[in-house]
């Protein structure tokens, strides 16, 4: 069985391969996007060395000069998609929209050079990616947090990765519509709409694009500008992970002035996370940088938190609000809280199981000690698989598949869950 699995993973990954980079599935996204990529190498690794490396080199490639990576690269012309290039106005040489998204690459390249049998290549391909991620790194300091708190902000929600989070609900009512030109949404055509964001979420969605490119995408005016700043401890545990990741591969390849810099934002980051814990939740909450205070809202994103070096009484706690979680749903891990009266099964990131997540929160559980509970998550997740094969996510009370089919960031998962 788990032979089969593996073959089906690695074919999904083949078939959605661009040569140079990977779509996250055919139809609904067919362009490179920023964090599938790097995860998607990950799995990519344990087939074809080169080939991983690739994934992420290509990202890189569209680098902004400020050090920004983009949270999609449109490789090709393809009319598929809605926010195209035609709405990002982003005037690059390869067109990418004009925000980012998680910062996982400096996990993934040190996984990556950790498994790369041919160690030359891992040197000289590791090295050359290091100065990149540390100014990526340094880029998301200096501008998504300019009152140098420790932690940064997204100033959208597909920033996060988690579009249509309950976690934004509150921030994003703020948000206005007025001014938004009209458009023709693509994704329902491709997926269930019950399964996808509102029409509501897509207004303000856009809103803040074309009030970011009216500031003509400088980031030195977007976060101040942005009537939607919230800090997502899930997204910066992985910005802090990825800081932990970099100074140690920076260690290893005699880069002392990289690994001291990612040291310090990863020393100032974790005793910030602190201000992110919530006793009465028994998990990390956002915090609405507009108002300053902590959004009351028990998602996934608290409990992602676990895939940086947070204290180990925080890592048991959350091991133990994941049990009680597995009491409630069949799949660990749901992206809400299903006693939650926003939690909808199948809807996007409000309710359904994403492998992804699944893969870091079980990582993360596993350094601090926590294997039973990461154990039920790797099992859960690949009972999934078996059940209702490689969709973008799932129902977490009966695995019903949701949204694109043969995804690649989930076959690339599994890939990793089963080597
Ligand atoms: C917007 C590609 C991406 C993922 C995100 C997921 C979804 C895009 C969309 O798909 O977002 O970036 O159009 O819905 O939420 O995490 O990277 O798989």
């Amino acid at each position: 069985m788990a032979n089969a699995i593996f073959d089906h993973a690695a074919e999904i990954l083949r078939e959605n391969d661009r040569g140079t980079y990977t779509v996250p599935t055919h139809g609904l996204y067919p362009f490179q996007w920023n964090w599938d990529s790097c995860l998607t190498a990950i799995g990519q690794a344990h087939i074809n060395e080169d080939r991983a490396w690739t994934e992420i080199d290509t990202l890189f490639d569209h680098q902004w000069d400020d050090g920004m990576v983009p949270h999609i690269v449109f490789h090709q012309h393809d009319d598929g998609y809605f926010p195209g290039p035609d709405v990002w106005q982003t005037h690059r040489p390869t067109p990418t929209s004009g925000i980012t998204q998680p910062p996982v690459a400096g996990f993934a390249v040190r996984r990556i050079f950790d498994m790369t049998k041919d160690r030359d290549m891992a040197r000289a391909r590791a090295g050359a990616l290091l100065p990149k991620i540390a100014a990526w790194h340094d880029w998301f300091f200096r501008s998504r947090d300019p009152q140098g708190t420790g932690l940064v902000a997204i100033i959208h929600p597909w920033e996060s990765g988690r579009d249509n989070s309950v976690d934004w609900d509150a921030a994003f009512e703020r948000v206005p519509t007025t001014g938004v030109l009209p458009f023709v949404r693509r994704d329902t055509q491709h997926a269930n709409p019950d399964h996808r964001p509102t029409q509501a979420q897509y207004e303000r969605y856009i809103y803040l694009v074309q009030l970011f490119r009216g500031l003509n995408w400088d980031n030195t005016k977007l976060h101040d500008a942005s009537p939607f700043q919230v800090v997502d401890p899930g997204f910066n545990a992985i910005l802090l992970r990825s800081c932990a990741d970099l100074a140690d591969l920076a260690d290893t390849l005699d880069q002392p002035g990289i690994a001291a810099q990612a040291r310090a934002h990863l020393a100032r980051g974790l005793a910030a996370m602190e201000t992110l814990w919530s006793d009465a939740q028994g998990q990390y909450l956002c915090l609405d940088r507009t108002l300053g205070t902590l959004i009351q809202s028990p998602s996934i994103g608290g409990l992602l938190a676990t895939f940086a070096a947070i204290p180990q009484h925080r890592a048991a706690a959350i091991g133990t609000r994941l049990t009680i979680l597995g009491e409630k749903v069949t799949y660990l891990v749901p992206s809400h809280d299903p006693d939650a009266a926003e939690f909808d099964s199948l809807r996007y990131w409000r309710g359904p199981v994403w492998l992804i997540v699944n893969y870091m929160i079980a990582d993360g559980l596993q350094q601090a000690g926590q294997g039973d509970v990461a154990a039920r998550i790797v099992a859960d997740s690949i009972a999934l698989i078996e059940k209702s094969g490689f969709a973008e996510y799932y129902d977490p009370t009966d695995g019903t598949p949701c949204g694109g089919g043969r995804f690649t960031w989930t076959a690339a998962m599994v890939i990793e869950f089963l080597a």
